[in-house]
């Protein structure tokens, strides 16, 4: 294997940090992940671009930038990848699953500030972040209060930050604000690599977006046939490496996947004993390496066969018109696109429980666990309510707070035992 040291000292990055970090990382993947039994031959491209998640990828934007082309980091999936691509940049998840340089942070942030957002200042304060430290750009979002207010703090730590302005309302002046912003971005990225972002360069960004958000669609499809072909946790890497691998070799390697997975239900390969209790996962994005609520999940007798979540169903559902011939139509695409995300930030957010009745129907779902990060306020205060509605359906659901410690592992481990016993 190659040694990335220089490089990784050429982006700046603390090399002792980044050392500990990969070795948590490895540590963890082997124990979560590889122990994992009967897993389609599929998942090996996966674990493969796992192991070079720092290295092989990282080499491949740095090699591209060599090139001339520019590399984007962002936080939220409501940057449109779209526009990205049309500018020929590359666009990467800057993905904050970790606890890192906690004492660091908290110099910076209220401690009860949620783990997602401590993680992407511990990356930056800790130099750990391969990703963060070659980005050209760095897009962060106004959502929800607690990242608006650590992007004017990010700011005066990197210089390459730019703020996207988001509705909070999906009214008229909603996306009208939306509409505004997108444009803002498109000048922004064209500024930045020195393209102009024509009609056919931004059919061509919207169908490389479209083929990556089908082939997620697919693998969802496939995990709601009664015969599980996958486990809820290879289909989470698929949707964290979703994030930052190449999104065409990326669709690929998903479609692959999928094809053995239709192979394997047609035979009747499946990765759970008959009557394993199926749960649906929603609420707050788990970026990589957070994997801790689901490993709980599956080591606790059931398993999970959908994700309403950013990273997950929220963040691919819904593909782009691109029917319209001319840039004004196919932003107007793109803002309709991206405005039907059903984000807790928004007020009233309606659509969401709607979207998670029948996600469940769809996946067959036993029950619905809520996770939500501490202090997320947005997605904490929707649990409530959503508990009601999902109940009064039929739906068992347990509420889970947590963050990216493992000193609730033993904790969390009982009530989800406890809740699947009930299903
Ligand atoms: S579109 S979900 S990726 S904003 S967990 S930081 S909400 S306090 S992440 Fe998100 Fe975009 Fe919405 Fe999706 Fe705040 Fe909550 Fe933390 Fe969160």
């Amino acid at each position: 294997t190659t040694d990335h040291t220089p490089m990784w000292k050429n982006l700046g990055l603390d090399i002792e940090a980044h050392d500990a970090l990969l070795s948590v990382l490895g540590q963890a993947y082997g124990d979560i992940y590889l122990a994992q039994e009967n897993r389609p031959e599929g998942m090996g491209y996966f674990d493969f671009v796992m192991s070079e998640v720092h290295g092989q990828r990282i080499q491949e934007l740095v090699d591209a930038q060599a090139a001339g082309r520019k590399v984007i980091g962002c936080y939220c999936v409501f940057v449109p990848e779209e526009i990205s691509l049309a500018a020929e940049a590359i666009q990467v998840g800057l993905c904050s699953g970790a606890d890192f340089a906690m004492d660091e942070v908290e110099k910076y942030l209220p401690r009860n500030t949620c783990a997602l957002i401590k993680s992407s200042l511990g990356f930056k304060l800790a130099k750990v972040c391969p990703y963060l430290e070659c980005s050209d750009l760095v897009v962060g979002e106004n959502t929800c209060d607690g990242k608006k207010k650590a992007y004017e703090n990010l700011g005066t730590l990197a210089d390459n930050l730019y703020v996207m302005d988001l509705p909070q309302v999906k009214s008229d002046e909603g996306r009208a604000l939306l509409k505004a912003e997108f444009i803002r971005y498109k000048e922004a990225v064209e500024a930045l690599t020195g393209n102009t972002i024509d009609v056919a360069a931004l059919k061509k960004g919207i169908a490389i977006v479209n083929n990556k958000r089908k082939a997620m669609a697919r693998l969802a499809a496939l995990r709601h046939n009664p015969v599980l072909p996958i486990s809820g946790l290879d289909a989470l890497i698929a949707n964290q490496v979703f994030f930052y691998d190449d999104p065409v070799r990326f669709t690929d390697a998903v479609n692959a996947l999928c094809d053995e997975l239709e192979t394997r239900i047609a035979e009747k390969t499946t990765v759970v004993a008959d009557g394993t209790p199926r749960i649906l996962v929603s609420g707050c994005p788990m970026a990589v390496p957070n994997w801790k609520l689901p490993a709980v999940i599956e080591t606790s007798g059931a398993v999970i066969v959908a994700e309403e979540s950013c990273v997950g169903e929220r963040g691919c559902r819904n593909l782009t018109d691109d029917s319209a011939d001319d840039l004004d139509g196919l932003m107007d695409a793109l803002v309709d696109r991206y405005l039907a995300i059903d984000c807790a930030i928004f007020t009233p957010n309606t659509e969401r429980s709607g979207h998670i009745k029948e996600l469940a129907e769809k996946s067959k779902a036993d029950g619905v666990i809520q996770y939500t990060l501490n202090f997320c306020q947005p997605y904490a205060m929707e649990a409530i309510p959503l508990e009601k509605e999902l109940e009064e359906t039929g739906l068992p659901t347990l509420r889970i707070e947590t963050d990216y410690s493992q000193e609730d592992m033993g904790q969390l481990k009982t009530r989800v035992e406890a809740f699947v016993e009930l299903l």
